[in-house]
């Protein structure tokens, strides 16, 4: 049997154990209404590389990357990009940024490599964030990085360019409602009074509506459009304007769950991944450590394993994992988190069969269960989830990942489907393992004693049936 090795660093390793708790970003419980899309034959369509993509890359980056957590030599809690708006900088000190945003190592290519290494199927980047920069060339506002700059270049373009080349697909975040900038856009109460004074409409007419016709007309095909906080969005036909926008200008361009109507797929909260399977289609954002945009003092970064059982839970579940880095002002992404990634990458390598392309667990028990007594502080019953192994499906093709090595044998979960064959996707060879039934009935699977890989290894079970019956 000739494995496939990989490296066993501290990182790989890590993690698993200590990481496993979403990160706390005390954001409004209303910026996270979800929306679930109702079912159409056109969606389906619409939708169908995204159930085979599953593992993207989030690019939170804007003139928040300069300070980067710091304002006037003091430390900003919270996360990067909200800089302006925890600090309350008034818009004519925040905006001054832009004449300081000259990020020379910026390489379109470079970044669309990292995602591609880390086996990433598509890439999504803020084109403008709630501070309101929009990081292209835009006619009706000079707030952008081709006007405002030194550095006069447009990265949307740059960055379309380089993943038409390298064959990945692009998508845009466009904060729709927040623009801190705006004196009639949502959110910025400091330099200009409560929303509900504010002439809202007059906003999106004049920047929201036209920049989103400038994202989708301008940049080639635009995979999805990333909509988020969508405040004051369920107004008459706030939300429905964009979506009408969308469906004229690029048919085929998919909308998130939270423009506030309308979208293709549902948007999990930040960091959030659901107990249980999800129906229909969804996405988890998260972050690699605990901010979206650059913040120089957080470096407490996820372990490739940590990220492998994530991305492995999730799709399990039957969701896309959008995984967040935030590169610095110079324009590049830290270094230490390109590592993780290419560790990521190289699991997948390996084992992408156990996660491109499959559909979730046909059964439920691996995922845990909830706790008898115990209530949290909403009195919810708290769920114990177990972290053993998870499993994803192909017709006639079980794949098991397990995180934790068994002794001599894997006790299959109980279903009526005669097992026909199984094997180490890490095997090159893919020889059969041993297959024997136990008193109880269940298929035990004798694996070799030493695993190739010390995070993750995935079992193809290869059944009678393409679907499993229980
Ligand atoms: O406020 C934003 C935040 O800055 C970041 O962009 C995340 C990504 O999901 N969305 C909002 C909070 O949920």
């Amino acid at each position: 049997m000739k494995f496939i090795r990989l490296p066993a660093s501290a990182a790989f390793c890590a993690g698993l154990l200590g990481g496993m708790i979403a990160t706390s970003l005390r954001l409004s419980a209303a910026d996270h209404q979800p929306v679930p899309p109702p079912a159409d034959a056109a969606r389906e369509q619409r939708l169908a590389w995204f159930h085979e993509a599953k593992f993207g890359l989030f690019i939170h980056w804007g003139l928040y990357a300069i300070p980067a957590g710091e304002w006037k030599g003091r430390p900003v809690a919270g996360i990067g990009e909200w800089i302006m708006n925890r600090a309350q900088i008034p818009v004519r000190e925040y905006e001054q940024l832009a004449a300081r945003f000259n990020p020379v190592k910026f390489d379109a290519d470079a970044w669309v490599r990292v995602a591609q290494d880390a086996g990433m199927q598509y890439l999504v980047i803020t084109s403008k964030h709630h501070d309101g920069f929009a990081l292209f060339e835009s006619k009706v506002s000079s707030y952008n990085v081709v006007d405002a700059t030194p550095f006069h270049r447009d990265v949307l373009k740059e960055l379309a360019r380089a993943c038409e080349r390298r064959n990945l697909r692009l998508g845009f975040y466009y904060s729709q409602a927040q623009d801190w900038h705006e004196p009639n856009g949502a959110g910025n109460t400091w330099d200009f009074g409560p929303d509900d004074k504010k002439d809202f409409d007059q906003y999106l007419r004049a920047k929201a509506e036209p920049q989103v016709r400038e994202l989708l007309s301008n940049y080639g095909p635009v995979c999805l459009l990333w909509f988020d906080t969508p405040r004051m969005m369920n107004v008459g036909d706030r939300a429905q304007r964009f979506a009408a926008l969308v469906r004229t200008l690029q048919l085929d361009c998919l909308i998130d769950g939270r423009l506030g109507a309308e979208g293709d797929y549902q948007s999990t909260g930040d960091n959030a991944i659901p107990d249980q399977p999800m129906a229909g289609a969804w996405e988890t954002p998260a972050t690699i450590n605990h901010t979206w945009g650059f913040k120089q003092d957080d470096d407490d970064w996820k372990s490739p394993g940590e990220i492998i059982f994530k991305l492995t839970d999730i799709v399990s579940k039957g969701g896309n994992y959008l995984l967040n880095v935030g590169p610095t002002a110079e324009g590049v992404i830290p270094e230490r988190c390109v590592e993780i990634l290419r560790a990521v990458g190289r699991w997948l390598k390996v084992n992408g069969d156990a996660i491109y392309g499959t559909g979730r667990t046909p059964f439920g028990e691996e995922l845990g269960d909830y706790a008898a007594n115990l209530r949290d502080g909403a009195g919810k019953p708290v769920f114990l989830a177990r972290n053993d192994w998870r499993c994803t499906t192909k017709p006639g093709k079980l794949y098991f990942i397990l995180f934790k090595w068994q002794r001599d044998n894997f006790a299959l979960p109980h279903f009526k489907n005669p097992v026909t064959r199984a094997y180490l996707l890490a095997d090159l060879e893919r020889q059969p393992l041993e297959l024997r039934t136990a008193k109880d009935g269940a298929v035990l699977v004798a694996i070799p004693r030493t695993q190739p890989n010390p995070v993750a290894n995935v079992i193809c079970v290869e059944i009678e049936g393409d679907k499993v019956e229980r």
